[in-house]
């Protein structure tokens, strides 16, 4: 079996010259168009082979008339295609290792050592939220892959030892909604002295169920939240009683960056009211601010009401369903050219607010680092995860000097500077290495600038190739990254 990521129509092309029985295309609403040609590209280069559509992309209503196709998997696809096969769909799963993405780097400096490693402990979300498109196509249940603390941590540890890694991108809606899990992974690193780093999704109820310390024993460097919106915050249960602002300061006291998110062009937004709810995500004072117009996804409640008052627009192509540009549902308030104003306006306003990302980045990891240094005694847990802090803020750090010259705005260039001086004072003056490192990290980010200056920031990863050998089931990385194809190098 093999799997490509990110392949571009070349790739995809020569890979089924190889001559494959089934082809499985697993593609998002707004990537409709790749999925077609990619599915024309099958008929048209090996006729015989069958075509299963998953992801998704498969909750299009019509997609099987859409697409060439001889199956459409809604929902998850593991089991399903196991069944396909003949195998046992309840057999035991073994998580493939895996990278989390195909390249890192900060201002066009790429980031040194392994990439993060992906881990999947199962999905959907029990939750509901009538936007919300991955709780909603899985049924609105959670489906585990790895049902246990224990489960997850054996699995974290073989990735971790193959990647020669400990940090992971968790790929699962709403990790800590399954509290009892997360404490029993807490409970096996500690027993096991093996202590991992991860970032992850969770929602603000079931964060603070869990324990804000007992994120940090986790080793939770980095956690997504759907705040959502303040206007309306009793539509989203999660969201009910939850202080926003204290939640940020105090994650980001213990070196956890927090991505919050937020939706523009609700129902009930106008001109007139929505700054309120863009004001609350920018004062926030988050690490890093989503703003994302309201999209009836196929599949979720809102969905179906908005079909069901004909208000869905029937003019916009699939691949303009992502959030950051057109309203998919006719809204009364706003044009069809304004969200995307709207959009850009936003995050403009959380740039000059709280300066650039990384700046907030690095000095969530100096907090977390300050306030475990001034603990009288760590055990063994959290002085990892003060090394940890301390070695992020170092390397981050290492930009500040870059952020200043490159500020947005003087009170960036002030934050730069206070931060420079806390870093001195937390770690010492830089040595020689550190100096040179930061002159390299100068003449690489006027590269970047200037390549964005000329061909703009739109960067097309590498197709990753992976092969699974017929019959037997090799958990170990066998990636192999090739270079991008000619007609891979404009924007994604
Ligand atoms: C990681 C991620 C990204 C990463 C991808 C990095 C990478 N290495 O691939 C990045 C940041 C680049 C990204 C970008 C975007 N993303 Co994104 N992303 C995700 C995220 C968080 C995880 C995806 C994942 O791996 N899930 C784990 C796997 C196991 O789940 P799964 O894909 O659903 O697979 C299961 C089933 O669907 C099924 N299945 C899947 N494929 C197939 C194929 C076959 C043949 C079969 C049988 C079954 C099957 O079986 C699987 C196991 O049950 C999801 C949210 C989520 N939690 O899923 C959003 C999500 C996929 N993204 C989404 C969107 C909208 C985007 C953007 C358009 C955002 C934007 N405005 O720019 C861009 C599009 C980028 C692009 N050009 O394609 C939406 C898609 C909405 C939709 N209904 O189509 C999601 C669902 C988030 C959301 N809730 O809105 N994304
Ligand atoms: S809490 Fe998050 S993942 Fe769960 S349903 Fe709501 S938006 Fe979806």
């Amino acid at each position: 079996m093999t799997v490509l990521d990110f392949p571009s129509r070349e790739r995809f092309a020569r890979e089924l010259r190889r001559g494959y029985d089934i082809v499985g295309i697993s593609f998002i609403t707004p990537n409709f168009v790749k999925a077609r040609e990619m599915a024309r590209l099958v008929r048209e280069i090996s006729p015989g082979t069958e075509i299963v559509l998953g992801g998704h992309g498969a909750a299009i209503e019509g997609v099987e008339e859409l697409i060439e196709c001889d199956h459409v998997v809604k929902g998850e696809g593991i089991r399903w295609l196991r069944r396909h096969l003949g195998q046992n769909p309840f057999a035991p799963l073994v998580h493939p290792s895996l990278p989390s993405t195909e390249r890192m780097s900060i201002f066009g400096v790429p980031l040194l050592g392994n990439t993060s490693s992906l881990l999947v402990p199962g999905v959907g979300c029990v939750n509901g939220c009538n936007f919300c498109c991955t709780s909603h196509y899985f049924g609105l249940r959670y489906t585990p892959f790895l049902g246990t603390g224990r489960e997850l941590f054996e699995t974290a540890r073989r990735i971790a030892d193959e990647r020669g890694t400990d940090g992971f991108f968790v790929m699962d809606e709403n990790f800590l909604k399954d509290r009892e899990r997360a404490l029993a992974l807490v409970e096996e690193m500690e027993r096991e002295k093996r202590f991992f780093r991860f970032h992850i999704f969770s929602s603000a109820e079931a964060i603070t169920a869990f324990g804000l310390d007992n994120l940090v024993r986790l080793g939770v460097t980095m956690v997504w939240i759907g705040f959502e919106s303040r206007s309306r915050q009793s539509a989203f249960k999660k969201n009910v009683g939850i202080d926003g602002k204290a939640l940020v300061r105090e994650l980001r006291n213990r070196g956890i960056s927090v991505l919050a998110s937020g939706i523009l062009c609700m129902e009930h937004h106008t001109p007139e009211n929505m700054p309120e709810d863009i004001d609350y995500l920018v004062e926030l004072e988050a690490d890093f601010v989503q703003f994302m117009l309201l999209i009836p996804l196929p599949v979720t409640k809102l969905y179906r009401e908005h079909q069901h008052r004909g208000l869905l627009r029937d003019d916009l192509p699939f691949e303009e369903w992502h959030g950051q540009k057109e309203l998919v549902s006719r809204h009364p308030a706003f044009s069809a050219p304004e969200p995307e104003r709207w959009i850009e306006k936003a995050f403009a306003q959380d740039y000059s607010a709280n300066s650039s990302s990384m700046l907030r980045v690095a000095e969530t990891s100096l907090r977390g680092y300050e306030r475990l240094a001034a603990m009288p005694a760590l055990d063994e847990c959290l002085d990892t995860r003060m090394r940890n802090c301390e070695r992020q803020a170092r390397e981050y750090g290492l930009m500040v000097p870059v952020m200043a010259r490159h500020a947005v705005n003087e009170l960036e260039r002030e934050r730069a500077r206070a931060l420079e001086a806390r870093l001195k004072r937390a770690f010492g003056p830089r040595g020689m290495k550190e100096m040179a490192a930061i002159a390299v990290l100068h003449a690489l980010t006027l590269r970047w600038k200037l390549r964005v200056r000329l061909l703009g920031d739109g960067i097309q990863p590498r197709t990753i190739v992976t092969r699974y050998p017929a019959g037997r089931f090799e958990a170990g990385l066998m990636a192999e990254a090739e270079p991008p194809a000619p007609d891979a190098v404009s924007a994604a």
